[in-house]
């Protein structure tokens, strides 16, 4: 879930919540850890970052995703103890789920209050509902292993090397590499203590970003060739198509992160992605948004019947190519209004929450 969360109200008490989630760790002698589906790099780092110390504590701790990490960050120590199911016998004196969003995304085998212990919702989702029995929710966090550090230092738990790779890999993926205006000095000051730690960053770039698949490049470079600039300058296009997909051997889990070159445009707004759909009728694409920050693509996704957050959406289009492009130009012309070029972009984006 991506949203801009620097500045916004919110119901959350951070500040006394904490203390209360370091109690409960403090006495649970078996912990259910859990986080939304389809993991990312947040979820998991912040979730092996607090079952790693909590086992180095002697705890016995299950790590619960019925979906499996994504293959970069399968490094991670402890990602090869994710169970995938949960004995329905099985019973906890705490569960922590981090980096929820919201309860709807948790996996299906989440425990039921009889069996789950306290339930423990730590994320920095502005919009998330206090689902648990102690919500220690800080938007103003830049990632849920932000608060996990701080929930460490709080129990007195020494940061190992390896918990302290799992909660850098989720500091560096919700700021994108300490890029993106979640990059605060608090982020900056627990990222030098996990250095001191022993993380290496050169060994952690070269895990996250530099173990690509060929095929993951070559598909890029054909994707690349796509690219349409329109709607006054401000709106950049790639297409990928299913035959790309099949020349190069690559599925749609390896175009993650493309958009990004068509936001970096300098005049572009809005990146939209145009995925094709697989299917005999006639063409239909998968259509991802993703905001420099003004534009609220949220909106242009809704006008279109799909929905998502300011900085990144989606929606699904049917259509030929050029119509479907033409349909994006407008509707993004229809966001810029009158003012375009009159003043500096200020918004800034925030993605991989
Ligand atoms: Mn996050």
């Amino acid at each position: 879930v991506k949203a801009i969360n620097v500045g916004v109200a919110h119901p959350f008490r951070p500040a006394e919540e904490q203390p209360r989630v370091a109690q409960v760790l403090r006495t649970a002698r078996r912990l259910l850890v859990t986080m939304h589906r389809q993991p990312d790099g947040d979820a998991l780092g912040s979730t092996l970052g607090l079952a790693g110390a909590l086992r180095e504590a002697g705890r016995d701790v299950v790590v619960y995703n019925p979906d499996p990490p994504p293959r970069a960050y399968r490094f991670l120590p402890g990602a090869d103890r994710i169970v995938g199911t949960l004995s329905p016998s099985e019973r906890f004196d705490a569960t922590v789920v981090a980096d929820a969003g919201s309860a709807d995304r948790l996996g299906p085998e989440l425990p039921g209050p009889d069996r789950r212990g306290t339930l423990v919702n730590l994320d920095h989702h502005a919009t998330t509902e206090p689902f648990g029995d102690l919500n220690y929710v800080d938007p103003a966090a830049a990632s849920v292993g932000v608060l996990v550090f701080k929930l460490l230092r709080e129990l007195g738990l020494p940061i190992s090397r390896p918990v302290a790779t799992c909660l850098y890999a989720s500091v560096v993926a919700d700021t994108g590499c300490f890029r993106y205006a979640s990059t605060d000095p608090e982020a900056l000051r627990i990222a030098a203590e996990l250095l001191e730690a022993g993380v290496e960053p050169w060994e952690m770039t070269v895990q996250l970003y530099e173990r690509q698949p060929v095929e993951r490049v070559r598909l890029l470079a054909e994707v690349l060739s796509t690219l349409e600039v329109g709607g006054r300058g401000a709106l950049a296009t790639l297409t990928i198509t299913a035959a790309m997909q099949a020349r190069t051997g690559t599925s749609d889990d390896l175009t993650d992160g493309f958009i990004n070159h068509a936001r970096a445009i300098e005049g572009v707004e809005v990146a939209a992605s145009l995925t094709e759909l697989p299917g005999a009728g006639p063409a239909a694409w998968q259509v991802s948004f993703r905001s420099r920050g003004r534009i609220d693509v949220s909106r242009i996704a809704g006008r279109l019947g799909g929905g998502g957050h300011r900085n990144a959406a989606g929606c699904r289009l049917a259509g030929e190519l050029a119509a479907v492009r033409a349909r994006l130009a407008a509707a993004v012309e229809a966001e810029l209004g009158p003012e375009i070029g009159a003043e500096a972009g200020s918004g800034q984006p925030k993605d991989g929450q």
